[in-house]
């Protein structure tokens, strides 16, 4: 296993305030486990993306070679002095990030690389990093987000047959966009064990507050520190077993209207791990800025009344940014 030992340095734990959470769950052994190629594959991760918002993706065909180049490259890059890694910050909101998500004063035990994809957004962190980080990073990080790509398109589309949608792009169209809002992010979650307790407190500090994914569907991968947690549809967390070999896929709010609430856009958070560095990445499948979005016809069934009004993806995009990590961000967007 592949960890990085070095902290991010210390801040003025004065002014971040960390989340802890009072009892750690059980590692959940019941999360659907399904692969690609699997004969009901389709109507599986229908049924999973219904009752969990989630499920473990396995025989994905991702060489494992290129995940492990893109994780060591991750490895270095967080290793590297603070100053270095300042350069591509504070975030635009791409770029590095340190204990601070967002703007509105989440924080985490976390650092962060976040790339945007979308060639419509012009993000100077993003390209500064394109520019400057080695060429071994970049290609690699080029090649695992050209695998995500694909992996992400199979899935929706077999979302879409699982559903009974004759038009197999119904939702992958969206990311097949070339305008699509795409982006990528790193996380290096430092072992917590040595940190000078804020407020008091070591166990179970937050890595990543609670939050669900904006975009359609999220896909993860982390090396095998535990630290995700999924809340389950009566509320309760579960611990997540880590699998450095397989896919964690996440359905977003934006598939949660377009399903008109029949896929649950499922809450998570990290929890820092006391002993070992958890490294994951995320790769976040979003339509273009202008689309629509809105219940789509050929999922609901006649007279099925729509629950959520239209709106375009920049106009969430807007409120996202505006809103804590842990606010309901569909809420202003729920039909009367
Ligand atoms: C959550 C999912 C992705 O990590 C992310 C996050 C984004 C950020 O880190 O800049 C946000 C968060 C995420 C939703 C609400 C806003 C924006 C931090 C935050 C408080 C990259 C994304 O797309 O939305």
């Amino acid at each position: 296993m592949v960890a990085v030992s070095c902290p991010p340095p210390p801040t003025n734990n004065n002014v971040l305030l960390f989340q802890s959470c009072n009892k750690p769950a059980n590692f959940y052994e019941a999360i659907p486990v399904i692969g690609l190629s699997d004969p009901d594959a389709a109507s599986l991760i229908v049924r999973a993306s219904q009752d969990f918002g989630f499920f473990k993706l396995v025989n994905h065909g991702v060489p494992m070679e290129l995940i492990t180049t893109l994780e060591n490259e991750a490895v270095k890059y967080f290793g590297k002095p603070q100053s270095d890694k300042d350069r591509a910050g504070p975030p635009d909101p791409f770029g590095y990030g340190n204990k601070r998500i967002g703007w509105n004063g989440d924080v985490g035990w976390i650092e962060y690389l976040l790339l945007n994809l979308n060639p419509e957004i012009i993000s100077p962190n993003t390209q500064f990093i394109l520019n400057h980080y080695p060429h071994a990073f970049c290609s690699a990080v080029e090649k695992y987000v050209s695998e995500m790509r694909k992996l992400s398109y199979e899935v929706l589309e077999l979302m879409a047959d699982g559903l009974g949608i004759e038009e197999r792009n119904t939702f992958s169209r969206y990311l097949r966009d070339e305008k699509s809002d795409c982006l990528f992010r790193l996380n290096h979650y430092p072992p917590c064990s040595e940190v000078e307790a804020p407020l008091g407190c070591v166990k179970n500090l937050m890595g990543f507050g609670e939050h669900t994914d904006p975009q359609l569907i999220s896909l993860l991968r982390s090396n095998n520190t535990s630290g995700l947690q999924i809340c389950l549809r009566d509320g309760t967390w579960v611990s997540v077993p880590s699998d450095n070999t397989s896919f964690f896929i996440n359905i977003g709010d934006t598939l949660q209207v377009m399903t008109n609430g029949r896929f649950k856009s499922v809450k998570h958070r990290v929890l820092a791990d006391t002993s070992s560095s958890r490294v994951s990445m995320i790769y976040f499948g979003g339509p273009p800025l202008r689309e629509k979005i809105a219940p789509l016809g050929s999922v609901m069934e006649e007279e099925e009344e729509k629950l959520y009004k239209e709106f375009t993806w920049c106009e969430y995009k807007k409120a996202m940014y505006k809103s804590r990590l842990s606010d309901n961000r569909l809420a202003p967007f729920y039909k009367a």
